[in-house]
Protein backbone atom coordinates (compact mmCIF):
# COMPACT_ATOMS: atom_id res chain seq x y z
CA UNK A 1 0.00 0.00 0.00
CA UNK A 2 1.62 3.46 -1.43
CA UNK A 3 1.65 6.31 1.37
CA UNK A 4 2.33 9.10 -0.22
CA UNK A 5 2.36 11.22 2.90
CA UNK A 6 5.38 9.10 4.34
CA UNK A 7 8.16 11.07 3.79
CA UNK A 8 6.59 14.96 4.35
CA UNK A 9 5.91 13.02 7.91
CA UNK A 10 9.59 12.06 8.30
CA UNK A 11 10.71 15.15 7.56
CA UNK A 12 8.12 16.59 10.06
CA UNK A 13 9.64 14.21 12.62
CA UNK A 14 13.06 14.82 11.76
CA UNK A 15 12.80 18.82 12.05
CA UNK A 16 11.37 17.91 15.74
CA UNK A 17 14.09 15.38 16.70
CA UNK A 18 16.98 17.79 15.41
CA UNK A 19 15.86 20.35 17.51
CA UNK A 20 16.80 17.59 20.77
CA UNK A 21 20.57 18.16 21.88
CA UNK A 22 22.40 15.29 19.81
CA UNK A 23 24.34 13.16 22.30
CA UNK A 24 26.40 10.77 19.81
CA UNK A 25 27.76 11.41 16.55
CA UNK A 26 27.52 8.38 14.14
CA UNK A 27 30.60 9.43 12.51
CA UNK A 28 32.52 8.04 16.08
CA UNK A 29 31.60 4.38 14.70
CA UNK A 30 33.61 3.63 11.86
CA UNK A 31 33.57 0.59 10.36
CA UNK A 32 35.97 -1.41 8.37
CA UNK A 33 35.01 -3.47 5.65
CA UNK A 34 37.52 -6.44 5.61
CA UNK A 35 36.68 -7.34 1.34
CA UNK A 36 38.20 -3.77 0.24
CA UNK A 37 39.83 -2.51 3.70
CA UNK A 38 37.46 1.09 3.20
CA UNK A 39 35.36 2.66 6.28
CA UNK A 40 31.88 3.04 6.38
CA UNK A 41 30.04 5.20 8.62
CA UNK A 42 25.95 6.03 8.87
CA UNK A 43 25.48 9.83 9.04
CA UNK A 44 23.17 11.80 10.92
CA UNK A 45 19.58 12.13 9.31
CA UNK A 46 19.95 15.11 6.43
CA UNK A 47 19.13 15.31 2.92
CA UNK A 48 20.80 13.19 -0.02
CA UNK A 49 22.52 16.47 -1.14
CA UNK A 50 23.54 17.41 2.70
CA UNK A 51 25.06 13.55 3.18
CA UNK A 52 26.95 13.62 -0.26
CA UNK A 53 28.64 16.93 1.07
CA UNK A 54 28.86 15.55 4.42
CA UNK A 55 30.52 12.33 2.89
CA UNK A 56 33.12 14.22 0.16
CA UNK A 57 34.34 16.87 3.42
CA UNK A 58 35.42 13.53 5.64
CA UNK A 59 37.10 12.39 2.79
CA UNK A 60 34.77 10.17 0.56
CA UNK A 61 31.60 10.00 -1.13
CA UNK A 62 28.30 8.40 -0.60
CA UNK A 63 28.63 4.47 -0.67
CA UNK A 64 29.00 3.45 -4.55
CA UNK A 65 27.75 -0.50 -4.45
CA UNK A 66 30.29 -2.22 -6.82
CA UNK A 67 29.07 -5.74 -6.20
CA UNK A 68 26.29 -8.07 -4.27
CA UNK A 69 29.16 -8.76 -1.61
CA UNK A 70 29.58 -5.29 -1.00
CA UNK A 71 25.90 -5.14 -0.61
CA UNK A 72 25.24 -7.82 1.61
CA UNK A 73 27.81 -6.86 4.26
CA UNK A 74 26.37 -3.40 4.06
CA UNK A 75 22.85 -5.04 4.63
CA UNK A 76 24.66 -6.70 7.52
CA UNK A 77 26.47 -3.92 9.11
CA UNK A 78 23.95 -1.10 9.13
CA UNK A 79 20.63 -2.40 8.74
CA UNK A 80 18.56 -3.17 11.89
CA UNK A 81 15.34 -3.84 12.75
CA UNK A 82 14.07 -1.00 12.41
CA UNK A 83 16.14 0.12 9.32
CA UNK A 84 13.73 2.19 6.56
CA UNK A 85 15.55 3.30 4.35
CA UNK A 86 19.89 4.62 3.45
CA UNK A 87 21.04 7.05 1.08
CA UNK A 88 23.33 5.39 -1.15
CA UNK A 89 25.36 7.62 -3.58
CA UNK A 90 23.65 6.78 -6.79
CA UNK A 91 21.33 9.20 -8.31
CA UNK A 92 19.51 10.84 -11.42
CA UNK A 93 19.34 13.99 -10.29
CA UNK A 94 21.25 14.98 -13.57
CA UNK A 95 19.05 13.09 -16.41
CA UNK A 96 15.85 11.49 -15.42
CA UNK A 97 16.24 8.29 -16.07
CA UNK A 98 20.09 7.87 -16.08
CA UNK A 99 20.87 6.70 -12.74
CA UNK A 100 24.65 7.46 -11.98
CA UNK A 101 27.47 7.07 -9.07
CA UNK A 102 27.95 10.83 -7.08
CA UNK A 103 31.73 10.24 -7.08
CA UNK A 104 31.22 9.23 -10.86
CA UNK A 105 32.46 5.69 -10.65
CA UNK A 106 31.40 3.01 -13.12
CA UNK A 107 28.05 1.34 -12.35
CA UNK A 108 28.87 -2.32 -12.75
CA UNK A 109 25.60 -3.63 -10.21
CA UNK A 110 22.54 -2.70 -9.69
CA UNK A 111 19.85 -4.07 -7.10
CA UNK A 112 16.65 -2.23 -7.74
CA UNK A 113 13.65 -3.75 -6.48
CA UNK A 114 10.68 -4.48 -8.28
CA UNK A 115 9.22 -1.68 -9.28
CA UNK A 116 11.73 0.70 -8.75
CA UNK A 117 13.18 2.74 -9.98
CA UNK A 118 9.82 4.45 -10.47
CA UNK A 119 10.17 8.05 -10.50
CA UNK A 120 7.38 8.36 -8.10
CA UNK A 121 5.03 11.19 -9.63
CA UNK A 122 3.19 10.90 -5.79
CA UNK A 123 6.30 12.20 -4.47
CA UNK A 124 7.20 14.96 -7.10
CA UNK A 125 9.43 12.98 -8.85
CA UNK A 126 12.24 10.51 -7.21
CA UNK A 127 15.86 10.94 -8.27
CA UNK A 128 18.15 9.78 -5.17
CA UNK A 129 18.66 6.37 -4.41
CA UNK A 130 18.16 4.62 -1.13
CA UNK A 131 18.90 1.05 0.43
CA UNK A 132 16.09 -0.62 1.39
CA UNK A 133 15.84 -1.80 5.32
CA UNK A 134 13.37 -4.24 7.47
CA UNK A 135 10.84 -1.26 8.14
CA UNK A 136 10.69 0.45 4.40
CA UNK A 137 7.08 1.44 4.64
CA UNK A 138 6.59 0.02 1.04
CA UNK A 139 7.33 -3.58 1.57
CA UNK A 140 10.40 -3.35 -0.51
CA UNK A 141 12.49 -6.25 -0.23
CA UNK A 142 15.25 -5.58 2.21
CA UNK A 143 18.79 -4.81 0.52
CA UNK A 144 16.71 -3.78 -2.69
CA UNK A 145 17.64 -0.07 -4.08
CA UNK A 146 14.47 1.88 -4.44
CA UNK A 147 14.55 5.94 -5.52
CA UNK A 148 13.20 8.40 -3.30
CA UNK A 149 12.32 11.98 -3.54
CA UNK A 150 14.70 15.01 -2.62
CA UNK A 151 12.88 15.94 0.42
CA UNK A 152 13.27 12.99 2.53
CA UNK A 153 15.68 12.88 5.37
CA UNK A 154 17.31 9.85 6.17
CA UNK A 155 20.80 8.57 7.46
CA UNK A 156 23.56 7.84 4.69
CA UNK A 157 26.02 5.56 4.22
CA UNK A 158 29.44 7.07 3.85
CA UNK A 159 32.09 5.41 2.17
CA UNK A 160 35.97 6.52 2.77
CA UNK A 161 39.09 4.78 0.51
CA UNK A 162 42.16 3.81 1.99
CA UNK A 163 44.02 7.08 2.40
CA UNK A 164 47.77 5.58 1.95
CA1 LIG B 1 14.30 10.03 -11.14
CA1 LIG C 1 10.79 4.97 -5.93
Amino acid sequence: MIKPNYFYLMALLTTIIGLLPKVVSSQESKIINPDNSHQYFLTDIMSWQEAKILAEKLGGYLVTINDSQENEWLVKTFIKQDTDFLWIGLTDFQEEGRFIWSNDQEVTYINWSEGEPNNNPLQGGEDFAVLNGFNNPFKRLVGTWSDAPEKARLRGIVEIPLSN
